[in-house]
């Protein structure tokens, strides 16, 4: 008997990210009557498990999204750029992960929470936004409604499980390695990540920042519509494997307690408070980790600026970051009958 649902096509289904994909369709019980799973040649012969039967992978092709209507695409910036808009003539909507089409005045870039409106303008491609950015304006946008913000200084602590499958695979190498006295090297990273940091997320750009750093700032002021919200952000790899942090400091229009933008964000949408800093109580990416909330805690009036204030920002970097928006996206989607 044939199955009711969408047919759906994950592009980089053996990622860290496309794996979780699968994941989380299963998950949220998204009506899928077909499943196919794409990736690169070096996959071919896998198979990923969903609703109880194995799957084979297939490699990427021309002709892989045929029939297809929904394509949710975690493969890299090169294979997005090719193979998005080759899925969208075939008649699939394109949900994207990547950088490649995040800026492009024709696709809308969507946080469900935030702007679920735009997801509805799309031509074919819909971009997720990076990671840092989404859980950042999941906190802010109950504040910005209220207040407004003009401007945003943040700083991130990213985990390795965003640079994709291998840089977790390095990260737990170079820890075995140094606690067995083993010499080790980085590969993927710029310097050792296991007990260390450093501020360098994607390449620098002439202007001093680096790639993930304008990536914050530019996605924020296209997620809200709003030019004029100046953000300086650093961000910085962590070894952690999942959950990115953030301390985010905003100046707001109207001036709101640090009380009210607690009640307001205790109701927002996707956030959860956690904010007892006496007890130990604020969010940490160990408990982030596995679930699809933002954490809020440490939120607290920042007596340095006009209409200051100071919060941090947790969640799950491939499930709320990446997985889970992209397939909330599809779910807006659906419900709206646009797929
Ligand atoms: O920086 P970017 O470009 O924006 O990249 C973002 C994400 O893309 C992936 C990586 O995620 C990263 O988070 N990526 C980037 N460069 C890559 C590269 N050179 C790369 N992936 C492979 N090679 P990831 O590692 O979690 O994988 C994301 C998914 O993308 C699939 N994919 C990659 N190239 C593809 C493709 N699919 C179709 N056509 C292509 N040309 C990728 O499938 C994965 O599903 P895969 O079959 O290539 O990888 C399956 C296994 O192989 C390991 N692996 C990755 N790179 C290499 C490798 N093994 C050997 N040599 C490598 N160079 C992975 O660990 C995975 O287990
Ligand atoms: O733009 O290495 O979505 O952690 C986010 C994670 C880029 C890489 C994006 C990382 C990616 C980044």
């Amino acid at each position: 008997m044939e199955q009711k649902g969408f047919k759906v096509a994950v592009v980089g289904a053996t990622g860290a990210v496309g794996n979780l994909m699968v994941k989380v369709l299963e998950e949220r019980a998204f009506p899928v009557s077909e499943l196919k799973l794409l990736a690169s040649a070096r996959s071919v012969g896998k198979t990923l498990g969903f609703r109880g039967s194995q799957i084979a992978v297939e490699e990427l092709v021309e002709g892989s999204f045929e029939g297809m209507q929904l394509a949710l695409f975690s493969a890299g910036g090169s294979i997005s750029k090719k193979f998005a808009p080759i899925a969208a003539r075939a008649g699939a909507v394109v949900i994207d992960n990547s950088n490649a089409w995040r800026m492009d005045p024709q696709v809308p870039l969507v946080v469900p929470e935030v702007n679920p409106e735009a997801a509805l303008t799309h031509s074919g491609i819909i971009a997720n936004p990076n990671c840092s950015t989404i859980q950042m304006v999941v906190a802010l946008k109950p504040i910005y409604d209220a207040v407004g913000i003009r401007r945003i200084v943040v700083t991130t602590f990213q985990a390795v499980s965003g640079t994709g499958k291998r840089a977790i695979e390095e990260l737990r190498t170079q820890v075995s390695d140094i606690i067995n006295g083993r010499e080790t090297a980085p590969k993927i990273y710029p310097h050792q990540i296991a007990f260390n940091c450093f501020p360098h997320i994607g390449p620098f750009l002439e202007n001093g920042f680096s790639e993930e750093e304008m990536k914050m700032a530019n996605e924020t002021r296209k997620i809200f519509g709003d030019a004029q919200i100046k953000v300086c952000a650093t961000t910085v790899r962590i070894p952690v494997i999942y959950g990115h942090s953030e301390s985010i400091n905003i100046e707001t229009e109207k001036p709101i307690s640090a009380e009210q933008t607690r009640k307001l964000l205790e109701a927002a949408p996707g956030v959860k408070v956690i904010d007892d800093p006496k007890c130990a109580a604020y969010p940490v990416p160990l408990d982030a980790a596995g679930t699809d909330d933002t954490f809020v805690g440490r939120i607290r009036t920042d007596p340095s600026a006009e209409n200051g204030l100071a919060m941090w920002v947790v969640a799950d970097n491939i499930r709320k970051g990446a997985a889970t928006n992209a397939i909330q996206i599809a779910e807006i989607l659906m419900n709206r009958g646009r797929l």
